[in-house]
């Protein structure tokens, strides 16, 4: 090995004699790869002017897959990040995708093959960039001097970490890709989405296969025919109305039966502005209340508001 100047070193690497392991160059530059995967695991430190890598091996059977998972809005989904190397590997790392508009990232642990193999020597890292789309999780097996944990092959579908997501409230139905890939995430943080390869070796390059949180719809509550404001029931729209959602609110009374005729203002919340919207019908001549409203009737507006019963309008 020879220095070359800041940051530069050449190695010569022995041709490798397992069959199954592809190395494209024998002489090649690489300019503190482990280090810089190291920095990025340990600190979270992106180091803009470092470049990731400059070369990698081909693997075959090499390949990095996150997973699908489902859920509503509101949930904490579980997503797996599955991975398979022929080739021996000391560690990976993945920068990860996502809409921050949709789902936040929320936490990493790693798989129980990496954590039984690597036991106490393992370095795992996660860090969370939500506001720019993207998580980072990594392992390295063994950072210590001396290294004990020896590199080790990944057999198929082995659980390397387990990524949690919250699907926020403002999601929209669909799909939510999480995108698997190398060097797209941030304006200077060039994360490779590789394995580690053998100590002093090129890292792995492997084949990447994106994953999604597909948001379902909500489970909506029951919701009978009604009238909407009428909600102490008894088949007048008047200032008890806004008094018994008051109460209902602030003082601990009871539950109106259809939480969907208080919601006055069809809003889908149960709130101040429901005996506000009450009392405006009432004493300001607005226009009616949203229907339901003058027969019984369903909501029009779905939403999550109950209404179990509705004694003036039978099913
Ligand atoms: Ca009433
Ligand atoms: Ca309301
Ligand atoms: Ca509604």
């Amino acid at each position: 090995m020879r220095r070359r100047g800041l940051g530069e070193w050449r190695f010569s690497v022995p041709r490798r004699s397992s069959r199954r392991c592809q190395r494209l160059r024998v002489k090649a530059v690489v300019r503190w790869l482990p280090v810089f995967a190291a920095l990025v695991l340990a600190t979270g430190f992106s180091a803009p002017t470092l470049r990731a890598q400059e070369q990698t091996l081909e693997c075959a059977g090499a390949q990095i897959t996150v997973g699908e998972s489902f859920g509503r809005r509101g949930d904490v989904v579980s997503v797996a990040v599955r991975g398979e190397s022929d080739c021996e590997v000391s560690g990976f790392i993945a920068a990860i995708g996502h809409d921050p508009a949709q789902v936040r990232f929320v936490a990493a642990e790693p798989g129980p093959f990496i954590a039984d193999h690597a036991g106490p020597e393992l370095l795992f890292r996660v860090t969370e960039h939500n506001e720019q789309g993207y998580a980072v999780v990594g392992a390295i097996f063994d950072f210590s001097i001396p290294l004990t944990v020896p590199p080790v092959i990944i057999g198929a579908d082995t659980l390397l970490a387990t990524l949690t997501y919250e699907i926020l409230s403002s999601a929209a139905e669909g799909v939510v890709p999480l995108l698997n890939r190398t060097r797209t995430y941030g304006d200077t943080n060039l994360i490779a989405n590789v394995f580690a390869g053998n100590r002093g070796e090129f890292s792995i390059d492997p084949v990447l296969v994106d994953g999604a949180v597909t948001v379902q719809a909500d489970v909506l509550p029951p919701g009978g025919p009604f009238k909407r404001g009428d909600s102490n029931t008894d088949e007048a729209i008047d200032l008890s109305d806004a008094l018994f959602i008051l109460n209902f609110l602030f003082s601990g009374g009871d539950a109106p039966t259809c939480q969907k005729s208080a919601d006055a203002n069809d809003d889908g919340a149960l709130d101040l502005s429901d005996p506000l919207s009450v009392l405006l019908f009432l004493f300001s001549g607005s226009e009616v209340l949203p229907a339901p409203f003058s027969a019984c009737g369903v909501d029009e507006t779905p939403d999550v508001l109950p209404c179990e019963s509705f004694a003036l309008c039978p099913l």
